[in-house]
Protein backbone atom coordinates (compact mmCIF):
# COMPACT_ATOMS: atom_id res chain seq x y z
CA UNK A 1 0.00 0.00 0.00
CA UNK A 2 1.39 3.28 -1.33
CA UNK A 3 2.43 6.10 2.02
CA UNK A 4 -0.27 8.40 2.05
CA UNK A 5 1.66 12.16 1.62
CA UNK A 6 -0.23 15.21 2.40
CA UNK A 7 -0.93 17.08 -1.37
CA UNK A 8 0.69 20.64 -2.47
CA UNK A 9 -2.12 22.74 -3.02
CA UNK A 10 -1.79 24.39 -6.08
CA UNK A 11 -3.68 27.18 -7.58
CA UNK A 12 -4.34 27.81 -11.00
CA UNK A 13 -2.56 30.91 -12.64
CA UNK A 14 -4.38 33.00 -14.47
CA UNK A 15 -2.44 35.88 -15.08
CA UNK A 16 0.54 36.14 -16.17
CA UNK A 17 0.90 38.56 -13.21
CA UNK A 18 0.31 35.46 -11.03
CA UNK A 19 2.56 33.74 -12.34
CA UNK A 20 5.37 32.56 -9.11
CA UNK A 21 8.77 35.26 -9.30
CA UNK A 22 10.66 32.45 -7.72
CA UNK A 23 13.21 30.74 -10.36
CA UNK A 24 14.57 27.21 -9.92
CA UNK A 25 15.96 26.75 -13.44
CA UNK A 26 17.93 30.30 -13.79
CA UNK A 27 21.25 32.07 -15.44
CA UNK A 28 23.91 29.81 -16.24
CA UNK A 29 23.05 27.41 -18.77
CA UNK A 30 23.95 27.50 -22.38
CA UNK A 31 21.09 26.56 -24.64
CA UNK A 32 20.45 28.53 -27.69
CA UNK A 33 19.12 31.42 -28.28
CA UNK A 34 15.38 31.20 -28.41
CA UNK A 35 15.35 27.46 -27.54
CA UNK A 36 11.90 26.44 -26.68
CA UNK A 37 12.66 23.35 -24.77
CA UNK A 38 14.58 25.98 -21.77
CA UNK A 39 11.54 27.79 -21.85
CA UNK A 40 9.77 24.65 -21.14
CA UNK A 41 12.05 23.73 -18.31
CA UNK A 42 12.00 27.02 -16.47
CA UNK A 43 8.02 26.91 -16.88
CA UNK A 44 7.78 23.41 -15.00
CA UNK A 45 10.18 24.29 -12.61
CA UNK A 46 8.56 27.33 -11.91
CA UNK A 47 5.04 25.77 -11.77
CA UNK A 48 5.83 22.84 -9.62
CA UNK A 49 8.29 24.81 -6.97
CA UNK A 50 10.98 24.37 -4.53
CA UNK A 51 9.72 20.73 -3.40
CA UNK A 52 11.07 19.18 -6.57
CA UNK A 53 13.75 16.73 -7.94
CA UNK A 54 14.39 16.43 -11.20
CA UNK A 55 15.84 13.54 -13.63
CA UNK A 56 17.00 14.34 -16.96
CA UNK A 57 18.00 12.26 -19.82
CA UNK A 58 20.93 12.98 -21.77
CA UNK A 59 20.44 15.03 -24.65
CA UNK A 60 20.26 19.34 -25.09
CA UNK A 61 18.76 19.98 -21.89
CA UNK A 62 21.70 17.66 -20.37
CA UNK A 63 24.70 19.24 -22.50
CA UNK A 64 23.68 22.66 -22.05
CA UNK A 65 22.87 22.58 -18.78
CA UNK A 66 25.59 20.89 -16.86
CA UNK A 67 29.14 22.55 -18.14
CA UNK A 68 31.71 21.38 -15.37
CA UNK A 69 30.81 22.90 -11.91
CA UNK A 70 27.82 24.79 -12.92
CA UNK A 71 24.13 24.55 -13.08
CA UNK A 72 21.08 26.36 -13.74
CA UNK A 73 19.43 24.19 -11.77
CA UNK A 74 18.19 25.71 -8.32
CA UNK A 75 16.15 22.36 -7.57
CA UNK A 76 18.11 18.70 -7.43
CA UNK A 77 18.79 17.65 -10.70
CA UNK A 78 20.31 14.30 -11.64
CA UNK A 79 21.46 13.38 -14.95
CA UNK A 80 20.11 9.82 -16.33
CA UNK A 81 20.94 7.30 -19.23
CA UNK A 82 19.37 7.89 -22.43
CA UNK A 83 16.52 5.46 -22.40
CA UNK A 84 16.33 5.99 -18.56
CA UNK A 85 13.60 8.61 -18.37
CA UNK A 86 10.54 6.17 -16.84
CA UNK A 87 13.09 3.80 -14.93
CA UNK A 88 14.88 6.90 -13.28
CA UNK A 89 11.88 8.73 -12.38
CA UNK A 90 10.58 5.64 -10.50
CA UNK A 91 13.92 4.52 -8.80
CA UNK A 92 13.31 8.24 -7.38
CA UNK A 93 10.15 8.56 -6.39
CA UNK A 94 10.39 4.71 -4.96
CA UNK A 95 13.70 5.86 -2.85
CA UNK A 96 11.68 8.82 -1.53
CA UNK A 97 9.06 6.68 -0.34
CA UNK A 98 11.46 4.11 0.92
CA UNK A 99 13.45 7.06 3.40
CA UNK A 100 9.84 8.14 4.39
CA UNK A 101 8.72 4.80 5.48
CA UNK A 102 11.87 4.42 7.37
CA UNK A 103 11.55 7.84 9.01
CA UNK A 104 14.76 9.22 7.67
CA UNK A 105 13.01 12.47 6.09
CA UNK A 106 9.90 14.03 7.16
CA UNK A 107 6.73 12.54 5.38
CA UNK A 108 5.74 14.94 2.43
CA UNK A 109 5.16 15.55 -0.75
CA UNK A 110 7.80 16.22 -3.23
CA UNK A 111 7.36 15.96 -6.69
CA UNK A 112 9.24 13.96 -9.15
CA UNK A 113 9.70 14.83 -12.44
CA UNK A 114 11.87 13.54 -15.39
CA UNK A 115 12.35 15.60 -18.48
CA UNK A 116 13.38 13.78 -21.56
CA UNK A 117 13.35 14.66 -25.22
CA UNK A 118 11.77 12.93 -28.16
CA UNK A 119 14.62 10.62 -29.23
CA UNK A 120 15.19 9.47 -25.11
CA UNK A 121 11.65 8.98 -24.34
CA UNK A 122 9.65 8.64 -27.47
CA UNK A 123 12.00 6.15 -29.33
CA UNK A 124 14.27 4.60 -26.97
CA UNK A 125 13.25 5.25 -23.45
CA UNK A 126 9.28 4.08 -24.24
CA UNK A 127 9.34 0.75 -22.51
CA UNK A 128 10.53 2.38 -19.46
CA UNK A 129 7.96 5.39 -19.65
CA UNK A 130 5.49 2.64 -20.34
CA UNK A 131 6.44 0.67 -17.05
CA UNK A 132 6.16 4.04 -15.22
CA UNK A 133 3.09 4.58 -15.67
CA UNK A 134 1.85 1.19 -14.92
CA UNK A 135 3.11 2.09 -11.16
CA UNK A 136 1.70 3.85 -8.15
CA UNK A 137 4.18 6.21 -7.56
CA UNK A 138 3.45 9.95 -8.15
CA UNK A 139 5.86 11.19 -10.65
CA UNK A 140 5.67 13.31 -13.97
CA UNK A 141 7.42 12.54 -17.21
CA UNK A 142 7.65 15.74 -19.38
CA UNK A 143 8.88 14.53 -23.07
CA UNK A 144 10.05 17.58 -25.00
CA UNK A 145 9.60 17.37 -28.24
CA UNK A 146 12.21 19.32 -30.79
CA UNK A 147 12.04 16.98 -33.34
CA UNK A 148 15.27 15.69 -33.60
CA UNK A 149 18.27 14.45 -31.75
CA UNK A 150 19.22 17.77 -31.24
CA UNK A 151 22.33 17.52 -29.31
CA UNK A 152 23.90 14.89 -31.65
CA UNK A 153 23.64 17.55 -34.55
CA UNK A 154 20.04 17.27 -35.26
CA UNK A 155 19.57 13.79 -36.46
CA UNK A 156 16.00 12.42 -37.33
CA UNK A 157 13.52 10.96 -34.76
CA UNK A 158 10.23 9.23 -34.65
CA UNK A 159 9.00 12.44 -34.02
CA UNK A 160 10.33 14.63 -36.65
CA UNK A 161 8.03 16.33 -38.66
CA UNK A 162 6.92 14.30 -42.66
CA UNK A 163 9.28 16.53 -45.07
CA UNK A 164 12.06 17.84 -42.68
CA UNK A 165 16.01 17.88 -43.44
CA UNK A 166 17.76 16.64 -40.90
CA UNK A 167 21.62 15.50 -41.23
CA UNK A 168 20.12 11.71 -41.28
CA UNK A 169 17.30 13.19 -44.01
CA UNK A 170 18.80 15.70 -46.43
CA UNK A 171 17.34 16.32 -49.46
CA UNK A 172 19.24 15.67 -52.40
CA UNK A 173 18.74 15.28 -56.32
CA UNK A 174 17.21 12.06 -56.12
CA UNK A 175 15.13 11.71 -53.62
CA UNK A 176 13.76 15.28 -52.11
CA UNK A 177 12.01 13.39 -49.25
CA UNK A 178 14.10 11.60 -47.43
CA UNK A 179 12.12 11.51 -43.75
CA UNK A 180 8.63 9.69 -44.87
CA UNK A 181 7.32 9.00 -41.84
CA UNK A 182 3.81 11.05 -40.12
CA UNK A 183 5.48 12.07 -36.83
CA UNK A 184 4.96 9.35 -33.71
CA UNK A 185 2.02 9.73 -31.67
CA UNK A 186 3.56 9.50 -28.05
CA UNK A 187 0.82 11.41 -26.22
CA UNK A 188 -2.00 9.33 -27.79
CA UNK A 189 -0.17 6.22 -27.70
CA UNK A 190 0.46 6.50 -24.22
CA UNK A 191 -2.90 7.41 -22.91
CA UNK A 192 -4.67 4.50 -24.98
CA UNK A 193 -1.87 1.52 -23.45
CA UNK A 194 -1.90 2.71 -20.15
CA UNK A 195 -5.67 3.23 -18.97
CA UNK A 196 -5.22 4.27 -15.21
CA UNK A 197 -3.05 6.94 -15.64
CA UNK A 198 -5.08 9.64 -14.82
CA UNK A 199 -3.65 12.76 -16.84
CA UNK A 200 -1.64 12.96 -20.28
CA UNK A 201 -1.51 16.20 -21.96
CA UNK A 202 0.54 18.14 -24.98
CA UNK A 203 1.46 21.19 -24.64
CA UNK A 204 3.38 24.33 -25.87
CA UNK A 205 5.49 26.46 -23.88
CA UNK A 206 4.03 29.98 -24.73
CA UNK A 207 0.51 29.07 -26.46
CA UNK A 208 -1.61 29.43 -25.15
CA UNK A 209 0.27 31.82 -22.17
CA UNK A 210 0.52 29.46 -18.99
CA UNK A 211 -1.59 26.97 -20.41
CA UNK A 212 1.92 24.83 -20.23
CA UNK A 213 2.47 25.70 -16.25
CA UNK A 214 -1.49 24.97 -15.38
CA UNK A 215 -1.06 21.75 -17.04
CA UNK A 216 1.88 21.01 -14.85
CA UNK A 217 0.28 21.88 -11.77
CA UNK A 218 -2.48 19.66 -13.08
CA UNK A 219 -0.49 16.66 -13.17
CA UNK A 220 1.28 17.10 -9.54
CA UNK A 221 -2.16 17.77 -7.91
CA UNK A 222 -3.85 14.61 -9.89
CA UNK A 223 -0.72 12.57 -9.01
CA UNK A 224 0.11 8.69 -9.71
CA UNK A 225 2.31 8.88 -12.83
CA UNK A 226 1.31 11.34 -15.51
CA UNK A 227 2.60 12.68 -18.68
CA UNK A 228 2.89 15.98 -20.76
CA UNK A 229 4.03 15.87 -24.30
CA UNK A 230 5.65 19.36 -25.59
CA UNK A 231 5.89 21.03 -29.05
CA UNK A 232 9.29 23.14 -28.61
CA UNK A 233 10.45 25.12 -31.79
CA UNK A 234 14.60 24.68 -31.82
CA UNK A 235 15.92 27.44 -33.78
CA UNK A 236 18.96 25.71 -35.14
CA UNK A 237 16.99 22.29 -35.62
CA UNK A 238 14.75 24.09 -37.69
CA UNK A 239 16.40 26.75 -38.91
CA UNK A 240 14.86 29.81 -38.40
CA UNK A 241 15.33 33.03 -36.77
CA UNK A 242 15.54 32.79 -33.07
CA UNK A 243 12.58 35.45 -32.37
CA UNK A 244 10.39 33.60 -34.06
CA UNK A 245 10.35 30.14 -31.48
CA UNK A 246 6.87 31.60 -30.05
CA UNK A 247 5.65 32.11 -32.83
CA UNK A 248 6.06 28.96 -34.52
CA UNK A 249 5.02 27.27 -31.38
CA UNK A 250 1.54 28.94 -31.74
CA UNK A 251 1.42 28.29 -35.75
CA UNK A 252 2.07 24.74 -35.46
CA UNK A 253 -0.49 24.50 -33.10
CA UNK A 254 -2.78 26.72 -34.90
CA UNK A 255 -3.00 24.74 -38.22
CA UNK A 256 -3.54 21.61 -36.09
CA UNK A 257 0.01 20.07 -36.90
CA UNK A 258 0.59 19.75 -33.24
CA UNK A 259 -2.93 18.93 -31.13
CA UNK A 260 -3.16 20.53 -27.99
CA UNK A 261 -5.39 18.43 -25.66
CA UNK A 262 -5.78 16.76 -22.31
CA UNK A 263 -6.62 13.64 -21.57
CA UNK A 264 -8.17 13.44 -17.67
CA UNK A 265 -9.32 10.07 -15.94
CA UNK A 266 -10.20 8.74 -20.12
CA UNK A 267 -11.76 12.17 -21.09
CA UNK A 268 -10.35 14.12 -23.90
CA UNK A 269 -10.41 18.00 -23.61
CA UNK A 270 -9.63 20.00 -26.37
CA UNK A 271 -6.96 23.17 -25.01
CA UNK A 272 -7.16 24.20 -28.92
CA UNK A 273 -9.87 22.62 -30.80
CA UNK A 274 -8.63 23.12 -34.65
CA UNK A 275 -12.00 22.04 -35.63
CA UNK A 276 -13.84 24.76 -34.18
CA UNK A 277 -11.57 27.34 -34.27
CA UNK A 278 -10.76 26.55 -37.65
CA UNK A 279 -7.14 25.88 -38.79
CA UNK A 280 -4.33 28.05 -40.56
CA UNK A 281 -3.14 26.22 -43.53
CA UNK A 282 -0.12 24.41 -42.78
CA UNK A 283 2.01 26.42 -45.13
CA UNK A 284 2.23 29.07 -42.71
CA UNK A 285 3.83 26.93 -40.52
CA UNK A 286 6.07 25.43 -42.72
CA UNK A 287 7.40 28.18 -44.92
CA UNK A 288 8.95 30.09 -41.92
CA UNK A 289 11.62 26.99 -41.43
CA UNK A 290 14.55 26.27 -43.44
CA UNK A 291 14.18 22.55 -42.84
CA UNK A 292 11.41 22.44 -45.57
CA UNK A 293 12.67 24.76 -47.42
CA UNK A 294 13.02 21.94 -50.23
CA UNK A 295 9.70 20.64 -49.99
CA UNK A 296 7.69 21.81 -53.22
CA UNK A 297 3.60 22.82 -53.44
CA UNK A 298 2.69 18.79 -54.05
CA UNK A 299 4.60 17.84 -50.71
CA UNK A 300 2.73 20.86 -48.77
CA UNK A 301 -0.45 20.05 -50.53
CA UNK A 302 0.53 16.20 -48.76
CA UNK A 303 1.31 17.65 -45.09
CA UNK A 304 -2.13 19.35 -45.41
CA UNK A 305 -4.01 16.61 -46.43
CA UNK A 306 -2.87 15.01 -43.56
CA UNK A 307 -3.61 16.97 -41.30
CA UNK A 308 -7.09 17.23 -42.70
CA UNK A 309 -7.11 13.93 -42.11
CA UNK A 310 -6.07 13.90 -38.72
CA UNK A 311 -9.02 16.30 -37.62
CA UNK A 312 -11.71 15.63 -39.96
CA UNK A 313 -11.65 11.64 -39.84
CA UNK A 314 -9.91 10.07 -37.16
CA UNK A 315 -12.81 8.95 -34.40
CA UNK A 316 -11.02 11.03 -31.54
CA UNK A 317 -9.74 14.29 -34.15
CA UNK A 318 -6.20 14.95 -33.80
CA UNK A 319 -6.09 12.12 -31.49
CA UNK A 320 -6.64 8.98 -31.85
CA UNK A 321 -6.16 7.53 -35.88
CA UNK A 322 -9.16 5.06 -36.02
CA UNK A 323 -11.85 6.02 -38.64
CA UNK A 324 -15.78 4.97 -39.15
CA UNK A 325 -16.04 3.93 -35.87
CA UNK A 326 -16.46 0.46 -34.42
CA UNK A 327 -17.25 -2.67 -36.98
CA UNK A 328 -17.38 -6.04 -36.10
CA UNK A 329 -16.36 -9.06 -38.52
CA UNK A 330 -17.96 -12.11 -39.32
C1 LIG B 1 22.44 4.80 -25.50
C2 LIG B 1 22.92 6.08 -26.10
N1 LIG B 1 22.96 6.20 -27.45
C3 LIG B 1 23.37 7.35 -28.02
C4 LIG B 1 23.78 8.40 -27.23
C5 LIG B 1 24.27 9.69 -27.88
N2 LIG B 1 23.30 10.76 -27.68
C6 LIG B 1 23.40 11.66 -26.68
S1 LIG B 1 22.20 12.81 -26.67
C7 LIG B 1 21.51 12.12 -28.06
C8 LIG B 1 20.30 12.75 -28.69
C9 LIG B 1 19.11 12.79 -27.78
O1 LIG B 1 17.98 13.26 -28.50
P1 LIG B 1 16.70 13.74 -27.73
O2 LIG B 1 16.32 12.78 -26.69
O3 LIG B 1 15.66 14.06 -28.74
O4 LIG B 1 17.20 15.07 -26.98
P2 LIG B 1 17.79 16.40 -27.67
O5 LIG B 1 19.23 16.16 -27.93
O6 LIG B 1 17.01 16.63 -28.90
O7 LIG B 1 17.59 17.46 -26.66
C10 LIG B 1 22.22 10.99 -28.50
C11 LIG B 1 21.90 10.19 -29.68
C12 LIG B 1 23.75 8.22 -25.83
N3 LIG B 1 24.11 9.20 -24.98
N4 LIG B 1 23.31 7.07 -25.30
S1 LIG C 1 19.85 22.81 -30.57
FE1 LIG C 1 17.66 23.27 -30.28
S2 LIG C 1 17.02 22.12 -28.44
FE2 LIG C 1 19.28 22.23 -28.45
S3 LIG C 1 19.77 23.99 -27.16
FE3 LIG C 1 19.71 24.68 -29.32
S4 LIG C 1 17.58 25.40 -29.64
FE4 LIG C 1 17.61 24.17 -27.76
MG1 LIG D 1 15.10 15.94 -29.45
Amino acid sequence: MATQLPVIDYEKIKKVHDAPLEEFYTSGHRTCQGCESAMVMRDFAKAAGPRTVVTGATGCMYVANTSYLTTPWIVPWMHTQLGAGGSSAVGMAAGLRALMRKGRIPKEKINVINFSGDLGAGDMGIGGISGALQTDYDLLVIMYDNESAANTDIQATGSTTYGAQTTFTPPGSKHRIMQRRWKKNVAAMLAVGHPTCRYVATASATFPALDFMNKTRKALSIGGPTFIHTFDPCPKGWDFHPRYAHELGELGVKSGIFPLYEIIDGQVVYTYDARQKGRIPVREYLEKQGRFAHLIDEDVDYIQSMVDTMWNEWDIPGVAPFKAGLSVAG
